[in-house]
């Protein structure tokens, strides 16, 4: 694992040592805790996890976390070590009160829109991910199953930003940074989505963001093999 620091600060008058240690690697999970970073401007040290190694399974990891999954987050200043990006985001939001609606009708509301997203988009999107780029067969049916409920979802997804500005709210908020990371790979998936012309100018705008666009910046190394065009690495997009 390699470490190295973002968002801190040059005055050598101020502890420059970060809090946070990010768990990362370039992939939507990871991304979506990159971009709150820079969202937020919070110092963090980011150590780069190499799924392709098996770093994730290895027992120092698996002591942050247990699921040997990315992303993890330990916030050295509060003692508390987080897994899973949902939960990450929610801690990060509510502690450190970038993004976070005081309203607590409106918190539910990010709830429920980040839930969706973890229990909905990912898994389905990752199986899709998995099933055209990763597995060594050919399997026509999970790629149909998959690709229609894909379809369902970014329908979903449409209905929704049809009467409201962004996911949860008409302000932009966690839940939007949770779904973007992967509703964006629509072109990897072989999804035309031009028909969810509301997704369409949601994925425009977020990714004009320059917090966005820095926070997805910070996970690519040039060294990085793509697991679209090297099939034999290991299944990191696919959620179980
Ligand atoms: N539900 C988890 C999913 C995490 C996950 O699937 N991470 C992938 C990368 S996107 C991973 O670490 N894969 C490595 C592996 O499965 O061995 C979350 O949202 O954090």
């Amino acid at each position: 694992m390699s470490a190295v620091s973002a968002n801190a600060t040059t005055n050598p008058n101020i502890d420059t040592t970060p809090a946070l240690t990010f768990y990362a690697a370039n992939t939507p999970n990871g991304q979506k805790v990159s971009i709150y970073l820079h969202e937020a401007g919070l110092p963090y040290r980011q150590v780069d996890v190499d799924l392709d190694k098996g770093e994730q399974r290895h027992p120092e990891y698996l002591a942050i976390n247990p699921n040997g999954k990315i992303p993890a987050l330990v916030d050295h200043g509060e003692g508390i070590t987080v897994f899973e990006s949902g939960a990450i985001l929610s801690y990060l939001s509510s502690h450190y009160g970038a993004l976070h609606p005081a309203d607590r009708h409106e918190q539910w509301q990010v709830q429920q829109w980040l839930h969706f997203q973890i229990g909905g988009i990912g898994p389905m999107l990752g199986q899709l991910w998995w099933f055209r780029h990763g597995s060594r067969t050919d399997n026509r049916e999970a790629i149909e199953r998959y690709t229609k409920e894909a379809h369902r979802l970014y329908g979903v997804v449409d209905r929704r930003l049809a009467e409201s500005t962004y996911l949860a709210l008409d302000q932009y908020t966690i839940a939007d940074i949770a779904a973007f990371p992967w509703l964006h790979t629509h072109d990897e998936l072989g999804l035309d989505i031009r028909e969810y012309r509301h997704v369409v100018r949601w994925l425009d705008r977020i990714a004009e963001r320059p917090a966005v666009q820095r926070g997805m910046a910070a996970l690519r190394r040039p060294t990085a093999v793509s697991p679209a065009v090297s099939p034999a690495v290991s299944p990191d997009r696919a959620e179980a």
